[in-house]
């Protein structure tokens, strides 16, 4: 069975594709795009129809949302270990710290990149951008309080979790006023280990050589 992973670089498309990877999970990429004023592929629109990557669509199903589709397929893969067991502590925090990206870091990122979908007029924008920036440092001092001295994101051991720390820590971008990843310091810590994965070196070459492409 090959999954179909809707897909366009600097979307978390990408960070789906590392856990697929790293699940070694046969995977095809299906091209489309975040450009709104292009066409994007009928299904992935049937599928979402918010019309945002990232969409997997696999024999007998098909979802979206970033964080869910890493625990479903994390769950599904499960001998390859990047999920904790259903009744360990660690199982909490890495669907909390999931569900934490998804709907706080991400939605801060959002309010920076896409500021008319969060303010009534024009003249408001710049006010929904600035309020991201600071939301931005905030969520992201939360996961780096939360990280403290552990090795990994959930502590010894390496998780989903990290490869999606890593995915956003790829979205900030200086132009926008974010803040600098090294603000952060265990939150670096543990991306600048998630980036000598051959899988994350693999999707993430064009990063790599220039971060902010
Ligand atoms: N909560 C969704 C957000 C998805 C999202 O915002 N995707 C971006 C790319 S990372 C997108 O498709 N943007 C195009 C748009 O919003 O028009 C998720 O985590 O999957």
């Amino acid at each position: 069975m090959t999954y179909k992973l809707y897909y366009a670089k600097k979307t978390a498309s990408m960070g789906i594709r590392v856990i697929l990877e790293e699940l070694q999970a046969p995977y095809q990429l299906i091209d489309s795009t975040v450009d709104r004023s292009l066409p994007r592929p009928a299904k992935q629109v049937a599928v979402n129809p918010n019309g945002w990557l990232p969409v997997i669509e696999w024999d007998s199903g098909a979802m979206y949302e970033a964080a869910a589709i890493t625990i479903f397929l994390c769950d599904r893969h499960s001998e390859a270990g990047l999920a904790p067991k259903f009744d360990t502590p660690e199982r909490g925090i890495y669907l909390q710290t999931l569900v934490y990206f998804s709907n706080s870091v991400q939605n801060a990122f959002q309010l920076t990149y896409y500021p008319d979908r969060f303010a009534d007029t024009k003249e408001h924008e710049a006010s929904a951008q600035s309020r991201g920036i600071r939301r931005l440092r905030e969520t992201w001092q939360v996961i780096d309080d939360q990280i403290g001295s552990n090795h990994w994101t959930l502590g010894e051991q390496f998780s989903a979790v990290d490869i999606y720390l890593f995915m956003l820590t790829t979205w900030l971008r200086q132009y926008l006023g974010h803040p600098d990843v090294n603000e952060f310091p265990n939150v670096k810590r543990i991306a600048d280990k998630v980036l000598l994965r051959p899988s994350v070196q693999a999707v993430y070459q064009s990063w790599i050589a220039n971060p902010e492409y």
